[in-house]
């Protein structure tokens, strides 16, 4: 044990060793008075201060370095103002199950000086948003509490964990305590009976798909979903949130469920008889909408499936989901004769999603523009999605091939994260091509964190979609035959805006521009908003007609 650990002088340094024993490498926030010890205490630690232009920023940095790295993202904020500042972040990690630790100030709590100034029940304000949510109230129980709020944020199902140090906590002389060391932890793998029950199902389908939902996302998930995908043959589609897994190159992709019901995709999943769902979190808007005569459905995750009105898996596989997958594949290997029967409708459900890709109208589609961004990012790089209209599209059309490519939010959906989620992958990734993708509503969200994108001299490319409007809704208003009201705003001039950040920036003047500008961009490295205005009249034409014309058509039965 370093002496480090042994001779400590006050909560603050408790706090800080805690958090290093951890492995953290970086804390986000905006602190406050209330954090002065620990901002001292992280002064003589290797551990970095990120300091962001919004405290909701750091929470989706945060929130996001979880859902990259499978460790939880540290952010830091003062009392009352600036905890309730987190609230949209730990929504946003606790739907979309990302471990993150958030460690508020409190005015101290053996004297009250400031009688109740700023004072807010931050700690019963995030009880619904966290799965724990503490005060610290004495230097003793700061090495047990840091290390079991990392085991509790981690362990399945991950998400947000709150920490509140009192001021007079963190300043407080304290006893030397040394740290608790971390130890391996392995998930259990999924029960014999349940393996063999589910073999029994696989084996006896006629007409199989897989599933791939949001936990089959996790870092640790990946390695053993493409085996078992690879060793049964079976054809899949995949949620939002659980693109990539197993790469959109694979014949046996079928598409992504961008809509719950009624798009290509899901004539493969209405002619299924059988769903092996891998890591489905009923937090996404539904894939698909089970009822009394569809498929049955066997649900492989870490946790059971929550029964819900349109998800109630007849079978379950809970467990470790790398090593269950490679034992049920040990049971049905080279015994499915029927694993391939959807694999005949593949190719007219992907030719038909990707109609109109490259279409010279300008405006561009959002078929043009999901095609073209395509292009400029190496199947390798990351895509971050704020919240609009275009993550439909995305999701439908985006070809990804790693897992974790196509950061998308279809838990909480909440705008404003798509800037700093980007923000965390280039930090991460600083030799993959990243960009954020937002709408001109959701970038000025947080568009404050351009400072901050610009000060950590990422390389980062910002592309806005420019309908002048909270398009998604807009379109909602129109499909339910509202007139069109009260959506519309006016845009500052983006490229000067980031110039003024000390950022580049680039207006798209042409469909044949939008490859080449993208390119430039990234070449030219540094943090680069693209700005380019967006046709969002195929939003009904092709979500709401054509697929109602699709509808009317008798679908021919597979055999
Ligand atoms: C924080 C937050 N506020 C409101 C909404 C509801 N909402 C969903 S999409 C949307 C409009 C998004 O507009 P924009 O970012 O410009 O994207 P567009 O749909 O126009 O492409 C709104 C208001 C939300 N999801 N999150
Ligand atoms: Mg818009």
């Amino acid at each position: 044990m370093a002496d480090k650990d042994l001779f400590m002088t006050k909560g603050s340094d408790l706090l800080v060793a805690a958090l290093e024993n951890e492995g953290v490498d970086r804390i986000f926030g905006v602190p406050g008075e209330e954090n002065l010890d620990v901002v001292e205490s992280l002064r003589n630690s290797p551990i970095q201060l990120v300091l962001t232009r919004h405290e909701q920023g750091a929470a989706f940095m945060a929130a996001t370095y979880g859902r990259l790295t499978g460790k939880p993202g540290v952010c830091i904020t003062t009392l009352g103002p600036g905890a309730l500042n987190l609230t949209t972040g730990a929504a946003y990690a606790l739907l979309g199950a990302m471990p993150m630790v958030m460690i508020t100030g409190q005015k101290g709590i053996m004297s009250s000086r400031q009688a109740k100034f700023q004072i807010v029940d931050v700690v019963s304000a995030f009880k619904p948003l966290t799965k724990l949510s503490l005060q610290i109230v004495s230097t003793a129980t700061i090495p047990t509490l840091v290390r079991d709020a990392f085991r509790i944020a981690m362990e399945e199902r991950p998400g947000p964990v709150l920490l509140e140090l009192p001021e007079d906590i963190a300043g407080e002389e304290a006893e030397p305590i040394a740290v608790i060391p971390q130890h391996p932890i392995e998930i259990p793998v999924a029960h014999r009976a349940s393996l063999d029950r589910a073999a029994e199902m696989i084996l006896a389908a006629k007409r199989p798909l897989i599933m791939l939902g949001a936990a089959a996302s996790r870092p640790r998930s990946t390695a053993g979903i493409g085996g078992f995908v690879r060793r049964t043959q079976i054809p899949f589609f995949t949620t939002q949130m659980g693109k990539g897994t197993v790469p959109g190159g694979s014949k046996l992709y079928m598409g992504t469920t961008a809509l719950s019901e009624r798009d290509y995709v899901h004539e493969a999943i209405d002619h299924a008889d059988l769903i092996i769902a891998i890591g489905h979190d009923t937090i996404e808007k539904p894939p698909f909408i089970m009822g009394p005569k569809g498929p049955q459905v066997i649900h492989v995750s870490y946790t059971p499936a929550n029964v819900e009105q349109v998800y109630f898996p007849q079978c379950e596989v809970v467990g470790d989901v790398g090593p269950s997958l490679e034992l049920l594949a040990d049971r049905v290997e080279g015994r499915l004769h029927h694993a391939g029967a959807l694999l005949k409708l593949r190719e007219g459900i992907l030719s038909r999603v990707s109609d109109r890709a490259t279409e010279e109208r300008w405006p561009p589609t959002p078929q043009r523009i999901v095609h073209d961004v395509r292009q400029v990012i190496p199947e390798n790089g990351i895509v971050a999605l704020d919240n609009g209209m275009y993550k439909i599209w995305f999701a439908r059309n985006y070809r990804t091939y790693v897992a974790n490519t196509l950061l998308l939010d279809n838990a909480l959906a909440t705008m404003g994260a798509g800037l700093p989620s980007a923000m965390m992958a280039a930090m991460l990734y600083p030799n993959r091509r990243v960009m954020a993708i937002c709408g001109d509503g959701g970038f000025m969200m947080n568009s404050q964190e351009m400072e901050t994108a610009v000060r950590l001299k990422l390389n980062l490319v910002v592309l806005i979609l420019e309908d002048s409007a909270y398009g998604m809704i807009r379109w909602k208003q129109a499909v339910d035959s509202f007139p069109d009201f009260g959506l519309s705003f006016g845009n500052p001039d983006f490229v000067r805006y980031a110039e003024s950040y000390g950022a580049k920036g680039s207006r798209i003047e042409s469909a044949d521009g939008i490859i080449p500008t993208l390119e430039k961009a990234f070449k030219g490295g540094g943090v680069h908003l693209v700005v380019v205005p967006i046709d969002y009249s195929e939003n009904s034409r092709v979500l709401i007609h054509e697929l109602r014309e699709k509808l009317k058509a008798v679908a021919e039965p597979v055999s």
